[in-house]
């Protein structure tokens, strides 16, 4: 089974979509396996961002990212990075298509409303940094 780290970003946390974003991850058919709500420091989105540290956003997507408490979760079933990737959306919401989250939701190319891992390799590590093993369900 394939899971997959979701975040709900500030700008979606402050705007009140959280339920209806994750309940459009639900009606893809996942299962939630892990969720909390959490405020990251500087040093958990620096580390959760490492992959653009040379980028020229990088500064200001980590202070965006540390913002806000947001929600995280796990999505777990068969082929769930791609389904949320293809859910989700383009990065920029101005480039995503409409009936995507970003597509609807999303303010700008930083304020995009979700992160959803872009692998399964990927979600393994991203889902180490927020969740200990007894904070994962299987049911
Ligand atoms: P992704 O979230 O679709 O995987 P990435 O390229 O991995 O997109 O970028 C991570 C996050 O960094 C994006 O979701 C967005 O919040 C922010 N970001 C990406 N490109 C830009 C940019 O050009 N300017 C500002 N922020 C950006
Ligand atoms: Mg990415």
């Amino acid at each position: 089974m394939e899971r997959s780290l979701v975040l709900i970003k500030p700008d979606a946390m402050q705007r009140g979509l959280a339920g209806t974003i994750i309940s459009r991850l639900e009606n893809l058919g996942l299962k939630l396996v892990a969720m909390k709500l959490l405020h990251p420091d500087k040093a958990l989105a620096q580390r959760h961002y490492a992959i653009h540290k040379d980028k020229p956003f990088y500064d200001s997507l980590v202070n965006y990212i540390s913002s806000a408490p947001l929600i995280v979760c796990v999505f777990e079933g068969k082929g769930a990075v791609e389904a949320i990737r293809k859910a989700m959306g383009a990065t920029d919401p101005a480039k995503a298509e409409a009936g995507t989250i970003r597509g609807d939701f999303g303010l700008d190319i930083e304020r995009n409303t979700i992160h959803g891992s872009d692998s399964a390799a990927t979600a393994e590590e991203e889902i180490k940094l927020f969740f200990s093993p007894d904070e994962m369900f299987s049911y």
